[in-house]
């Protein structure tokens, strides 16, 4: 049996408004595992190779300035499923669609600022956490 890792940040709206706890508190209750975690400023190199995907869109440099507005908590997370069990935690993208219950619905809004701020970030498949986490945690082995 593989054991399947997530990388999970909290993003810098989180950190902000104080909900470091309340996202940890979901993941440990949910039942996964906190393998690591730490607090850092993201630099733009960083979040260029994290967010490669959206470099060609229209709100790429938004999502620069947002994630670099203040510091973020990444962690690594361990479980069975915990990939797909962290997106269905996190919810839809936008915080005003995100259903009640989820991290961002309850979690998140539209503050009016024109970008999307989402209170934390969860790998969306196997290949995309196997290369997000060495961009956060270059020290862990795969
Ligand atoms: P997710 O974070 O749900 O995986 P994503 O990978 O499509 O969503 O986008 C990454 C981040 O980029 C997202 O959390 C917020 C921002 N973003 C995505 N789509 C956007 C849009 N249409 N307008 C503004 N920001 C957007
Ligand atoms: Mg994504």
């Amino acid at each position: 049996m593989t054991i399947e890792r997530s990388l999970v940040i909290v993003k810098p709206d989180g950190v902000r408004r104080g909900q470091i706890g309340e996202v940890i508190r979901r993941i440990e209750t949910k039942g996964y595992l906190i393998d690591a975690l730490r607090m850092l400023a993201a630099t733009d190199d960083q979040l260029r190779e994290h967010y490669a995907e959206h470099e060609a869109k229209p709100f790429f440099l938004d999502l620069l300035e947002y994630m670099t507005d203040g510091p973020v908590v990444a962690m690594v997370i361990e479980g069975s499923g915990c990939i797909d069990g962290f997106r269905a935690m996190a919810g839809a993208t936008n915080p005003t669609a995100a259903v009640p219950g989820s991290i961002r619905g309850d979690l998140g809004r539209d503050w009016g600022s024109g970008r999307i701020e989402n209170v934390v970030h969860g790998s969306d498949s196997v290949a995309s956490a196997e290369r997000e986490i060495p961009i956060w945690f270059p020290e862990l082995d795969s």
